[in-house]
């Protein structure tokens, strides 16, 4: 198949997922043409089925803002018509969706039929999409896509109950490629961060509010007083400074690293015990999924996707949003060396079944579904 993927190029989980579907696809032989407004992070692998377009975004100084959703649906004309596209597959939904939903009609015109998928990645429906300003435009353009995944049962859920959608929606997980992330020896490097042989916490998120940073740190200090441990904080954004001040007043700088957009996470979580994703809403959990596949207990809420892949009691503890004594002592009973390691064990198995070759096939055979109009 020659299918054109369009995605927000960023670090972040619906960009990931993008990208490596893409090259995973690629790799099964499909001609693959990323349509994007930088180079996708981790299109960092060459492959002769790979393509990348770049959106060209033209300011003018009449413009405030530079209509994105117009340079994109223009491009995905030109690609579709040029190299003869079968498919576009967007993920997230603003403003992909509509952009593809402009293409298709224009393609229309010159009786070319596209057909295009939409996959609802979390918080295109669970915050922005639900915001008044966006709702009408994101029930139509999901309503008008030929088909439409989402990540988990409950994102499914989510959005049948707050926007009136008659399409049916097919539930593919995020999944994980376990050649790359799985538990890596790396001895050197847990002995310079817990010297004194302290159990590691860890996580990864973009810092923004949704990720309730501070019940990390909070759940932290109270574990670092009870037995020794160290938190390495992998990511930035817009709550960082302020979560380095909360370090600060709690005077617990010297056991907390801030490691920034770290590319190699998975050599983090190799030496990782604990992954702590105290999110307030999350459609999935992509970064648990992948401390889970180098053998990380998870420590999570139990909102959103999170109980779809983090089983309570079982890979790790799943609980109420902010309830950050009920993580403390969950974490400490992970964390106690009798404990640790079925739960690493159970991480590990659970992981396993979202690996990329159980889900690449949903994917293929849903494209081939849309393509073929069944
Ligand atoms: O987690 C984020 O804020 C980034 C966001 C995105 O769209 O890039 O991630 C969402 O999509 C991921 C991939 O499908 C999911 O694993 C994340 O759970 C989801 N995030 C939220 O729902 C908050």
């Amino acid at each position: 198949m020659k299918i054109g993927i369009v995605c927000y190029p960023t670090f972040g989980g619906s960009g990931v997922v993008a990208t490596e579907l893409g090259k995973a696809l690629a790799k099964n032989g499909h001609k693959i043409h990323f349509i994007t407004y930088s180079q996708p992070t981790r299109l960092d692998f060459f492959n002769e089925n790979l393509f990348y377009h770049e959106v060209d975004l033209r300011s003018y100084p009449l413009f405030e803002y530079p209509p994105y959703e117009l340079a994109l649906a223009s491009k995905m004309v030109d690609v579709v018509k040029h190299e003869s596209l079968d498919l576009l597959h967007v993920h997230y939904a603003i403003p992909h969706a509509s952009a593809a939903f402009m293409a298709k009609q224009i393609l229309k015109e010159t009786n070319i039929n596209i057909p295009v998928i939409t996959t609802l990645h979390g918080t295109d429906i669970t915050l922005v999409g639900k915001d008044p300003s966006y709702e009408p435009v994101v029930t139509f353009s999901i309503n008008k896509s030929d088909g439409v995944t989402a990540v988990s049962e409950d994102l499914k859920k989510d959005t049948l109950e707050h926007f009136d959608i008659y399409q049916h929606i097919e539930v593919i997980p995020n999944f994980i490629d376990l050649d790359r992330f799985k538990k890596q020896k790396k001895d050197h490097f847990k002995t310079a961060i817990c010297p004194n042989g302290e159990k590691l916490l860890t996580h990864t998120s973009n810092f923004r509010k949704v990720k309730r940073v501070e019940d990390v740190i909070y759940v932290f200090d109270n574990v670092r007083k009870q037995i020794p441990a160290k938190l390495l904080l992998v990511g930035d954004g817009p709550e960082r400074i302020k979560m380095e001040k909360l370090c600060r007043e709690l005077g617990a700088c010297d056991d907390i690293r801030f490691l920034g957009k770290l590319e190699a996470v998975e050599e983090v979580l190799s030496v990782s015990d604990l992954f702590l994703m105290p999110s307030e809403k999350e459609s999935f959990g992509l970064a648990a999924l992948e401390a889970m596949a180098c053998e990380v207990p998870v420590i999570s809420t139990n909102v959103g996707g999170l109980p779809e892949l983090n089983i309570n009691g079982k890979t790790g503890f799943t609980c109420n949003v902010g309830d950050i004594a009920e993580m403390t002592e969950k974490a400490l009973f992970i964390l106690k060396d009798e404990n640790i390691k079925s739960f690493k064990d159970a991480a590990l198995a659970r992981a396993k079944q979202f690996d990329i070759t159980n889900i690449l096939p949903l994917y293929e055979r849903f494209y081939e579904k849309i393509i073929n109009n069944e």
